[in-house]
């Protein structure tokens, strides 16, 4: 599923973990922004400088907060936090960016770094075109729009006419598109649109005919997919219950309850049927697909952010969803994974990593779904993972393998299983990918960390088919012969072997380079090759190197690489990233002083259980969106979800082990040079509903209790919350590049480093 939303995006704009900062503003926009910037100059000449000491605003600690866990009393003097809305935590927040803001924006380099980064992300970016219906539509962005643009076209050469234009929906570029699915016939467009980055979707419906609205709106939608029955007249979709209070993405209530309804088009939403409900069992979430021949409604039933239950319904040719329907249970225990794929009768093929930890295809008869009566299409590889995999042209399932975090692209036959070929590749990503059953054509879109985009199209149909160039992304004054991408394997602290990809410049005589060292390590997610703007910038402008370790927690060797950094593992992850700094300093190609450590979400937590840990090791930390209260972190919105990868507090060894690394219970007093933090700029925003921002706010009015008159403590620790912002998806392009121009702003001055240009 994770692949899937995945390839829906348009490569280049947010990815899942938002780890690309990149992509650019409007003119328009810049333009206001720079007018104002005498101002933000002028507040900043006094912080501007290195060294100062920061009067960092003091917050209350509110000692009479304890808790117990199994006995250990803890104190949480910053409960009062919590709340976003109180006049206390607005006046906190207020306080750090006055502080955080200046020294940021206020000083040249933010300027001469923002006009770069808005000159190199100003290129045209495509997604795959894909085809529904008798069109084709593909979303497209021309360089510096806020939104992408989904166009429409009657043939491959036809002019394109934009169909859904989300920039005109919001003057700042706020309002995102986020999940959409055409009907089966391609005459209906169901959208979902998220406001100021919250995850909170609102789903409208067009009619690709005329491209004019329906007039209801689906409201309290999160992470929605809409599926259509095959009649074209309406869609199964999971919503959760009228919420009290506000529900704008700046709350912080757990999400419970969700239902699955049917909704006809056209209808208002209170007329939609109920298909299913767990009042039993409130962090259930829902997702629903319809089987490509309309038969069968499949329910994915998930608690946490791994292992999933399969019930299915026959909707046979009941004509018309009236009331909830009976459900046959395929898979009624937590335990693995499934994608479907297609079927053919009663035959299912998933994807699954059940008995199977790199994932093999299975296919399960709806009509017998025992498990005894499973049958293997494709065995698991012994080394590479099967990351998805799609039908196409009736009977060909396209495979995509990750080979030591690289991507490689096969066709085998939904018959037997049996290889067919291999899609030629250079290392990289497939990073998006169109193609159904039912057409012979298919494309693909490639990326790595010198390659901007190129699409392929392939078409079975033809009699020597073979993959030709569809477009390819080309940048002016980006030369990528000039650089080179290397893939080193260092030893982690248990003698692991970990992948590391090391970006630079070719003609690199110089060692002991700066280094913006990246990483998330967590929830099966890969860190595969990307496309990133900041990174070149990086390395550009401050003569630099960028290396990605693939630490553990992450999915590039498939549950193996997952299990062994999570829950009680979940050290190992710190330790992999530790070691990476280790290696790079070791083999001579950086500093520890010259080294910014940066990752957001779960890498935020990485970043702030790294300087507690070796704030020796680091020069300058970015945390963007972190977990960093691993007590209390299934408190909040979807946060329940983490368990799977976190523990749960309510098991002794479970809280023993969050205890040990939780950010905000490891914050220290430094006692010597040594023990310093490192610079560190802690990002968060106002409407983030994935990871609420008390996280950040908690963790850095810690870190300044901490370091209150410690002579030890001279590097700057700032806090800077944005607004109208959230966890990444959706950003608008203008509010990416200042963010991007922040964080290297922040690297610049941390590590003393000067510009090359
Ligand atoms: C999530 O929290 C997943 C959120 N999410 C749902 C979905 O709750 O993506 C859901 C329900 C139904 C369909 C799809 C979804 N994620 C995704 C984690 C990492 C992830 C996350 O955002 F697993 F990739 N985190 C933030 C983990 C810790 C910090």
């Amino acid at each position: 599923m994770k692949t899937l939303r995945l390839l829906n995006q348009v490569a280049n704009s947010s990815s899942i973990l938002s780890r690309e900062l990149q992509i650019p503003r409007l003119q328009t926009q810049l333009k206001s922004f720079l007018s104002n910037w005498s101002k933000y100059r002028r507040l900043a000449m006094p912080e501007a400088q290195e060294s100062i000491n920061f009067q960092y605003p003091e917050a209350r600690r509110d000692e009479s907060v304890v808790e117990e866990f199994h006995g250990v009393k803890i104190a949480d003097p910053y409960r009062w936090l919590e709340d976003p809305d109180s006049e206390e935590t607005q006046a906190y927040v207020e306080k750090q960016n006055k502080i955080s803001q200046p020294f940021l924006e206020g000083c040249d380099e933010w300027k001469k770094l923002n006009e770069k980064l808005t000159k190199r992300w100003n290129y045209p970016k495509y997604s795959c075109p894909f085809k529904h219906g008798n069109r084709y539509f593909f979303y497209m962005n021309t360089g510096l729009q806020n939104q992408d643009v989904l166009y429409v076209q009657n043939s491959l050469e036809d002019e394109p006419k934009v169909f859904l234009d989300p920039n005109l929906l919001s003057k700042d570029g706020t309002t995102a598109l986020v999940g959409s699915r055409f009907s089966d016939d391609g005459n209906l467009f169901a959208y979902g649109l998220s406001q100021s980055g919250s995850d909170w979707t609102k789903l409208r419906m067009r009619d690709v005919n005329t491209g004019v609205d329906f007039p209801e709106v689906l409201e309290h939608c999160k992470f929605v997919t809409a599926s259509w029955t095959k009649d074209n007249k309406g869609f199964f979709y999971a919503r959760y219950p009228v919420a009290e209070g506000k529900a704008d993405g700046s709350e912080t209530a757990a999400n419970e309850n969700q239902k699955l309804y049917y909704h006809v088009v056209g209808e208002s939403q209170d007329k939609d049927v109920l298909i299913a409900e767990f009042p039993e069992e409130p962090s259930w979430r829902l997702t629903p697909e319809v089987s490509d021949c309309g038969k069968y409604l499949m329910l994915f039933i998930m608690k946490g952010c791994k292992d999933m239950l399969l019930y299915f319904s026959n909707l046979g040719n009941s004509g018309g969803i009236k009331g909830k329907l009976d459900f046959v249970k395929v898979v009624s225990e937590f335990d693995s994974d499934y994608d479907y794929i297609t079927n053919e009768g009663s035959i299912f093929s998933f994807r699954t990593n059940k008995c199977a930890p790199n994932y093999r295809i299975v296919n399960i008869d709806f009509e017998n779904p025992a498990i005894d009566n499973w049958k293997t299409l494709i065995e698991e590889h012994p080394k590479n993972v099967l990351d998805w995999s799609n039908c196409v042209n009736k009977d060909k399932l396209v495979l995509a393998y990750i080979d030591d975090v690289k991507s490689v692209l096969q066709v085998h036959s939904l018959h037997d299983g049996s290889f067919i070929s291999t899609f030629k590749l250079e290392i990289g990503t497939i990073v998006g990918f169109s193609g159904k059953k039912k057409y012979s054509e298919m494309f693909y879109h490639f990326v790595s960390f010198l390659t901007p985009g190129i699409i392929y199209h392939y078409d079975f149909a033809k009699e020597e088919p073979q993959a030709v160039i569809f477009r390819q992304v080309k940048i002016e004054n980006f030369d990528n012969s000039l650089y080179k991408v290397d893939q080193v394997f260092y030893e982690s602290k248990d003698g692991e072997r970990i992948p590391m990809f090391v970006v630079q410049k070719k003609a690199d005589d110089q060692v002991e380079k700066p280094c913006l060292l990246y990483g998330y390590g967590g929830f099966n997610v890969c860190v595969q090759p990307f496309f990133s703007i900041t990174g070149l910038v990086f390395i550009d402008s401050f003569d630099g190197i960028l290396a990605y370790p693939n630490i553990r927690g992450g999915g590039e060797y498939g549950e193996r690489w997952h299990n062994s950094g999570r829950l009680l593992k979940k050290q190992n992850v710190f330790d992999d990233f530790q070691y990476a700094a280790k290696h790079l300093v070791e083999s001579g190609r950086t500093r520890y002083k010259k080294i910014a450590i940066h990752g957001g979400s779960n890498g935020g937590l990485l970043v702030g259980a790294c300087i507690n840990q070796r704030p020796d090791l680091f020069g300058a930390a970015v945390s963007q969106v972190g977990v960093m209260d691993m007590l209390r972190f299934h408190k909040f919105t979807v946060g329940r979800a983490w368990v799977s990868d976190y523990g749960d507090v309510e098991q002794k060894e479970h809280f023993e082990n969050l205890y040990k690394y939780s950010p905000l219970h490891n914050v220290h007093t430094p006692k010597s040079e040594k023990e310093e933090y490192p610079a560190t700029l802690v990002l968060t925003a106002d409407h983030d509903d994935r990871v609420s921002p008390l996280h950040s706010l908690k963790f850095v009015a810690e870190l300044h209790h901490a370091i209150k008159d410690c002579e030890f403590q001279k590097n700057p620790l700032l806090l800077r919350v944005y607004s109208k912002t959230g966890h990444g998806a959706g950003k608008p392009t203008a509010k990416k590049i200042d963010e991007a121009t922040d964080i290297l702003t922040f690297m610049f001055k941390a590590l003393k480093l000067k510009l090359t240009f």
